[in-house]
Formats: structure tokens, C-alpha cells, sequence
């Protein structure tokens, strides 16, 4: 059984990971419905407002095989079921109408408004429950909504790129670029996985960025990302710069360098967002880090001497404390990626 629960609650997290960048401030939530071995149905939150992952994958059985089907059937669900009316009405009331024989969930919900409800509410109605399954996995799903729960704050992304001497400009003359198409590739596929980029009014000046979605199947499902510029100077940004110019120009946000904290609670709070990754240069980059706003470090290492004195991360005594888990390599063409959360010691 146990296997068997595993086994399906992997299944249920691949179905989640589909929203991932798509559902906030809700959090991705993937389900499957199963009844003896065999899967039924399976669907995914797609996004605010829209059906919960286990009416999503409810509504397909009911689809494909009719309602009866769901009756003594098993739903594997990566995340606690909602028991309180927010933009749609109750999981668990959904689960107890289509007279399913048990629901397996994985993480609990952080969202007070229902962490801890849906065991007894299902129990009472005769339901088995099981929850905890692969719970350390599931709970990367919901890892960046847990964090604006718990702390009113964004799950930051920090990007940073280099050259082998450590520095973020290439020699004059050979163009700005330290990492080739593939490791960009990734850098857009990273900004799908949030809801804002966060850059520097510097980095406005000196590169004129974009910091959108390029490519069509990203955009498929997605808003274009926040864009978020932390300036003490407002005056100085060149007003005619991509950001402020192009197409989602209205989804560009200027707010204070000084208390950068303060202008990533806002864009949790006004702005709906759960993830944010950050692109910028090396002083934004320390005084985030120093700050303890960053919960993620994405490292490009290009092969190439870049020579200037600006250094990809630039300030004083960011590291005391510090501590990189998981860290994950990845070889994007002549380029290496590292990728770690940021935790303090
Ligand atoms: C679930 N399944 O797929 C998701 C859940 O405003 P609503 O109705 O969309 O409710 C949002 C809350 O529901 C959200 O804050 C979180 O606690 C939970 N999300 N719950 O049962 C899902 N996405
Ligand atoms: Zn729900």
C-alpha cells in the first residue's frame, strides 16, 4: 500500500509541477484519481480563480468515464485539500458529494485559513485519510507560496553570471554576453517559473534589459512577469528603455533600493506575487544577500577572462551565516550552472 501511495503521489507531483509560474498567489497543486491500481483521471490548478487540482481531476474522470466512476475511488492530492470558500468553494465538500473511498494528500496547506481542517472534515463523512506522502517533495511544489504565507514574503531567486575571474563585463569590444544561448535559454525558463524579475535601476542604465518572455510556449498560460526596478534615484532611469516602453510596460514597478524588503512585501502583498527572481548587478546582489531576502542562488560560470572591476556578487561580510544545500550542477553548453537554496547556519 505504501508503495502503491508513493508511486501515485509521484504521479499526482508531475501533474503540479504543470503550474509551476502559473497559479499565484495560489500555489501549483497537482491530483490523480485511482481505483484498483488503475488510473481514472488526473489535472492540475491552472490558475487563481480556476478549479482546484482535485475538482480538476475529478471533472476528467467525470469526462472521460462519468461520475459514477469517482464512487470508492482513491484521490492522490499534492497538497492538503482547501475546506473554506475563497474564489472557488470547498475541496473537501467536492470530495464528499462525488463519494470517493479515500484521499491521499501530501503536504499540509500553510494557508491557516485551512491547514489542519480537511482530516476530520473527511473522517466525519466517512473518507479515509492519509497525508504526509512524499510531503518533503510535494512540499517543493509549494515551497514559494509557503513562503508568503509564513512570512509576507516573496521566495527569492538570486541570478547571478560570471566569468572564470569572477567579473561580469567582457573585454571592450566583445559584446556583453558572458554565457552563450543555452544558459540563456535557461535564464528565460527561470523567469517562467516566477511571477516578477527584480533588477536595478544600474542595470537599467548600463544594459537596457527586457526581462520578459521571449518564447511563445512559455508564454502559454503565463502573465509576462512583474518587472520590478529597486532605485534610490528615480530620476535617472532612462525613460525610454525597454521597461518602460514595450508592450506589458504596465507590469513594470519602480520602488526604493533602500528598503528593498519593504518593495518585496509589496509585490507579495498588492501585486499577487509568490516568486521572484532577481537580475541585477553585483552591489543589489549583496545587499540582498546581506539582508537575508535570498532563498535561492542560480550561478552561471562561463570559460571566459573577463577582465573589469565590477565582480558579479559586491559587498562586505554577505557570507557569515550562510549555508548553500541541495546544490544541483547543470552543463549548459561551454557554460555551468550551479543551483542551491540559501539557508542560515
Ligand atoms: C486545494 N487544491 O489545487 C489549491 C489549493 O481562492 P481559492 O478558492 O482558489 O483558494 C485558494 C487557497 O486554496 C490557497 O490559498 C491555498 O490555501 C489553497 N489552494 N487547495 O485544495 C488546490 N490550489
Ligand atoms: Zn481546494
Amino acid at each position: 500500500m505504501q508503495g502503491e501511495d508513493a508511486r501515485w503521489m509521484r504521479r499526482a507531483i508531475e501533474e503540479g509541477k504543470n503550474g509551476i509560474g502559473r497559479t499565484s498567489p495560489n500555489p501549483p497543486v497537482g491530483a490523480v484519481v485511482v481505483k484498483n491500481g488503475v488510473e481514472l483521471g488526473a489535472g492540475w490548478h491552472r490558475g487563481a480563480g480556476l478549479p482546484h487540482a482535485e475538482r480538476e481531476a475529478m471533472a476528467a474522470v467525470r469526462a472521460t468515464l462519468g461520475a459514477a466512476a469517482l464512487e470508492g475511488s482513491t484521490v492522490y492530492v499534492t497538497l492538503e485539500p482547501c475546506s473554506t470558500h475563497g474564489r472557488t468553494p470547498p475541496c473537501t465538500d467536492g470530495l464528499i458529494e462525488a463519494g470517493v473511498a479515500r484521499v491521499v494528500y501530501a503536504a499540509e496547506d500553510p494557508n491557516p485559513a485551512h491547514a489542519g481542517r480537511a482530516d476530520s472534515l473527511l473522517e466525519q463523512r466517512g473518507i479515509a485519510v492519509s497525508r504526509g506522502v512524499l510531503a518533503a517533495e510535494a512540499f517543493q511544489l509549494i515551497r514559494a507560496f509557503a513562503k508568503v504565507q509564513r512570512h509576507g514574503l516573496p521566495w527569492v531567486i538570486l541570478k547571478t553570471a560570471m566569468s572564470l575571474d569572477g567579473r561580469v563585463t567582457r573585454p571592450p569590444g566583445e559584446g556583453m554576453w558572458l554565457t552563450r544561448e543555452e544558459a540563456r535559454a535557461e535564464v528565460q525558463r527561470l523567469r517562467a517559473e516566477v511571477d516578477a524579475v527584480v533588477t536595478s535601476g544600474e542595470t537599467v542604465r548600463k544594459d537596457r534589459p527586457r526581462l520578459d518572455l521571449r518564447d511563445p510556449d512559455l508564454l502559454e498560460g503565463r502573465l509576462q512577469p512583474w518587472r520590478l526596478v529597486l532605485t534610490a534615484d528615480p530620476a535617472s532611469l532612462p525613460m525610454d528603455a525597454p521597461l518602460f516602453t514595450d508592450a506589458h510596460r504596465d507590469r513594470t514597478l519602480i520602488d526604493d533600493r533602500t528598503h528593498p524588503e519593504e518593495a518585496l512585501r509589496r509585490l507579495a502583498q498588492e501585486h499577487g506575487v509568490s516568486a521572484a527572481l532577481v537580475e541585477c548587478g553585483g552591489r543589489l546582489a549583496a545587499s540582498l544577500l546581506e539582508a537575508g531576502l535570498v532563498d535561492e542562488w542560480v550561478a552561471f560560470l562561463a570559460p571566459i577572462v573577463g577582465g573589469g572591476p565590477l565582480p558579479s556578487v559586491a559587498g562586505n561580510g554577505f557570507a557569515e551565516g550562510l549555508v548553500l544545500k541541495d546544490p544541483v550542477f547543470r552543463r549548459f553548453g561551454p557554460d555551468v550552472m550551479l543551483r542551491a537554496t540559501v539557508a542560515r547556519a
